[in-house]
């Protein structure tokens, strides 16, 4: 890790700290001369003794588990109006990548954030979805990044371990730019950018819906996904000092059509979209997979008149890709109770980033 995830305080700043639950220097960052070595010169800690288990941050106090150890780190910002379906998507995911993905290839997560981020976890994200059975409920508490380590078995990537740090947000924080740079520095300390659309946020699909039986559920969001994918690029840019717009910026970005299942009923026959995802029938990625959704979402913004969405991100960005995904597989009821979750390709941003990063093959 080259940086606090939290506040992006150099690793230097950060120092070891006794976790004993009775040691009185526990959760204290200890100076790097005071941790002692003990067997096969792991160190331990001054005053009692233990393995030193846990990094703090010395700026503000943000812990990660040593046992992390990965060298290569995903870190990734969802982007996206309040309702997109941002904090669905986290809960969603995380929870495939330690199901159906691991199984398959053999991987494993850890959490490595410490106690508080993994409680604020189960308590804002799991808890509701998977023992409540409702939606993630909206937060305007201040949520740490969460910190994960994938690790492999399997064959091809045996021991191999890769970090991934998660950043929600509050989508007030993306009402203007002034907040945005308050509270987002993530957005450009990040490796990659996942931007969120409910597709009602376009002006066709949001009439195409009002006209049906789901006009009581949850109300539209309307913002106008460019103005945010615009205030976006913008901030990343003065964040990276790249002012010049001819310089594509450099991480890459998976814009994600959230919700999916609600457009099922007006997806082609032939739809790659509604078909479920091929990278997890086999330990294997689909590279035809990915191009036929990228293509076919494309297809679907442009029909609803994003041409000029999808220009900025192609020329904005080094790497970008289209993505149609349901976090949740079906509408929640009218209290936003929702018994059985169902996710429709919510890994397939995530596999893609795996692919580019070479951590995963396609075949
Ligand atoms: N039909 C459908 N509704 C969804 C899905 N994901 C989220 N929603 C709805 O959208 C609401 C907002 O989602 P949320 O993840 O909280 O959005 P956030 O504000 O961007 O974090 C949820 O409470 C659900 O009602 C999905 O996959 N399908
Ligand atoms: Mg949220
Ligand atoms: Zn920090
Ligand atoms: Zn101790």
């Amino acid at each position: 890790m080259k940086e606090c995830p939290r506040c992006f305080a150099p690793a230097e700043r950060a120092g070891l700290s006794c976790s004993a639950p009775h040691c009185g220097r526990a959760g204290i960052p200890l100076e790097d001369a005071e941790a002692l070595p003990g067997a096969g010169k792991k160190p331990v800690c001054p005053a009692c003794g233990s393995r030193l288990t846990v990094r703090i941050c010395r700026e503000c106090g943000f812990s990660t588990d040593l046992s992390a150890g990965a060298k290569e780190t995903l870190s990734i910002s969802l982007v996206g109006a309040t309702g997109s379906g941002k904090s669905c998507m986290l809960a969603t995911m995380l929870h495939e990548l330690g199901g159906d993905f691991g199984r398959l290839h053999g991987a494993a997560l850890y959490p490595t954030g410490g106690d508080r981020t993994m409680s604020q976890y189960e308590r804002l994200y799991h808890t509701p979805l998977y023992e409540q059975g409702i939606c993630v409920p909206a937060t305007d508490e201040e949520i740490d990044p969460l910190t994960w380590a994938l690790v492999f078995g399997g064959q091809e990537n045996a021991g191999r371990a890769l970090g991934l740090t998660l950043y929600d947000s509050c989508g007030a924080t993306f009402k203007s730019e002034q907040q945005m740079s308050r509270y987002n520095r993530s957005l450009y300390h990040s490796s990659a950018i996942f931007f969120l659309i409910d597709p009602r946020q376009f002006p066709a699909p949001r009439e195409a819906l009002g006209k049906g039986r789901r006009k009581k559920t949850a109300a539209p969001v309307e913002d106008n996904p460019q103005k945010l994918l615009l205030r976006t690029i913008h901030l990343i840019r003065a964040g990276l000092s790249m002012e010049g717009v001819d310089k594509k910026l450099p991480m890459p970005i998976a814009v994600c059509l959230t919700k999916m299942d609600t457009m099922f009923p007006f997806l082609d026959k032939a739809s790659f979209l509604a078909d479920p995802s091929r990278h997890l029938r086999r330990p294997m990625l689909s590279a035809t997979d990915f191009s036929s959704c990228d293509l076919e979402t494309r297809s679907l913004i442009e029909s609803w008149g994003g041409r000029e969405f999808i220009a900025h991100v192609e020329s904005q960005f080094t790497k970008s890709a289209f993505f149609g995904l349901s976090s949740l597989g079906g509408q929640p009821g009218s209290r936003n109770e929702i018994l059985r979750v169902a996710p429709h390709r919510v890994l397939d941003p995530l596999l893609w980033l795996m692919w580019k990063g070479q951590v995963l093959k396609t075949g």
